[in-house]
């Protein structure tokens, strides 16, 4: 009686694992019985900073994202390289911003619980932290990432997508990933939040085709009004890409694609598949807006992308460095 009560129990217990660990081994509240201040802790050095350098949030939002795409979500990006040949050294990073933010976090974790918290889950929770603290919404954070030893340049130049790419690049290099034709409309809209350089959308103002030209799919309006903040030959010169609301997480971003002011090639080309334009048009009325829920859903898929978990991978003590 009492081994079956015992067999019943594991049996019950086996059943309730397979359901909140994932096929990658992640899972809500990885720390709860290891750490259990950990989310609390991350919440905490994150409000801090976001109280006193609220631009730091979309720049750090990013990071995440430029982690996943690159070796998968393993604190890779974060890496530093005696001979400049890590992933932050690529031309992409230019807008990195942050790394000290994480690195305050991650001795914050380290004074609570040595060794324990990866840095690749640092990045995912500051990245929903962040998104809280623009008045975005909220998600349960997946956490069990381990960090990666490899940071490599030309990685990051091949897997990160360019400003220019079209619809189609840019669907494969989500499917890439294992990210669906949703996640990439909706993860664009993380858009909504923060500035960029001249130097990523300057061709469709000036000489767009090599006539002289502009590009057309872009509100001549609008055009007109990015020349005066992006004079030709300017790269650096920042620009807010949902201007007026840089620093609120909203829905915006698709009532200004819809409207052709989305500031890259990228966010253009969401107009030309039937998916993602229908996905644009759905969120153009705020009672209609999915894009909070959508936007978690998507987060955690993209959390999970090449993650190393169980004894792959290690524990960094310093996020810049290998141990
Ligand atoms: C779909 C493909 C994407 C492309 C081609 C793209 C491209 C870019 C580029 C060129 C910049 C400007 C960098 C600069 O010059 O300073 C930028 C900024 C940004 N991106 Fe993306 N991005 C993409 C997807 C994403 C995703 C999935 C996220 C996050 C969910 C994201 C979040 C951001 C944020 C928050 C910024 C502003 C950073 C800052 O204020 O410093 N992007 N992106
Ligand atoms: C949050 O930070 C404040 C100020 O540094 C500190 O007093 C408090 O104990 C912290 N809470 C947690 C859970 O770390
Ligand atoms: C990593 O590189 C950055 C920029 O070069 C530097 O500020 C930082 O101190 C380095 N971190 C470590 C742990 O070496
Ligand atoms: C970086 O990655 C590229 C492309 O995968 C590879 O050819 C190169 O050898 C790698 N560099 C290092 C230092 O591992
Ligand atoms: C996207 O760009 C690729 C590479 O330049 C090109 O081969 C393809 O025709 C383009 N697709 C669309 C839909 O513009
Ligand atoms: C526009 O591009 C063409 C072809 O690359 C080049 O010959 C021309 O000089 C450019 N014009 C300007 C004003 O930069
Ligand atoms: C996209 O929608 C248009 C009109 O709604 C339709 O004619 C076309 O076949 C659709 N394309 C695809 C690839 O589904
Ligand atoms: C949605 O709400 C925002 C702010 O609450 C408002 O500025 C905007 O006009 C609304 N959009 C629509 C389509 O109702
Ligand atoms: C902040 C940072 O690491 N910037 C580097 C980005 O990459 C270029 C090279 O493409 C470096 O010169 C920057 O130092």
């Amino acid at each position: 009686m009492t081994s079956l009560k015992l067999f019943l129990g594991f049996f019950l217990q086996f059943i309730f694992l397979l359901s909140v660990v994932n096929a990658q081994g992640l899972t809500v509240g990885f720390y709860s019985q290891t750490c259990p201040q950990a989310e609390a802790i991350v919440k905490n050095v994150t409000a801090q900073v976001m109280s006193v350098a609220p631009s730091l949030g979309a720049p750090l939002m990013r990071m995440h994202f430029h982690d996943c795409f690159v070796r998968g979500c393993d604190g890779s990006v974060l890496l530093n390289s005696s001979t400049n040949q890590a992933e932050k050294d690529a031309a992409p990073n230019l807008s990195l911003r942050g790394f000290q933010v994480i690195d305050r976090v991650k001795s914050a974790l380290e004074n609570a619980c040595p060794g324990v918290v990866s840095c690749a889950d640092i990045l995912a929770l500051v990245a929903r932290d962040v998104v809280v603290a623009l008045d975005g919404p909220s998600w349960e954070v997946e956490t069990g990432r381990r960090d990666g030893s490899v940071s490599n340049i030309t990685e990051a130049l091949t897997n990160l997508l360019p400003p220019g790419s079209n619809i189609t690049q840019l669907i494969s290099g989500f499917q890439q990933k294992g990210l669906s034709v949703k996640d990439l409309v909706v993860l664009s809209g993380g858009h909504t939040v923060g500035t960029s350089h001249c130097s990523a959308f300057t061709n469709r103002l000036y000489n767009f085709t090599g006539n002289g030209d502009t590009d057309p799919s872009l509100d001549p309006n609008y055009i007109a009004r990015l020349k005066i903040k992006c004079p030709q030959g300017d790269q650096n010169t920042l620009v807010e890409m949902d201007p007026g609301s840089f620093r609120t997480f909203d829905e915006d971003y698709f009532t200004l694609v819809n409207k052709r002011r989305g500031l890259f090639q990228s966010d253009a080309a969401l107009l030309n598949n039937n998916e993602t334009r229908a996905y644009v048009i759905s969120q153009l009325s705020n009672s209609s807006s999915t894009f909070f829920t959508d936007f978690g859903v998507s987060m955690v898929n993209m959390g999970r992308v090449g993650v190393l978990t169980g004894t792959a991978g290690e524990i960094r003590k310093v996020c810049a460095l290998v141990n």
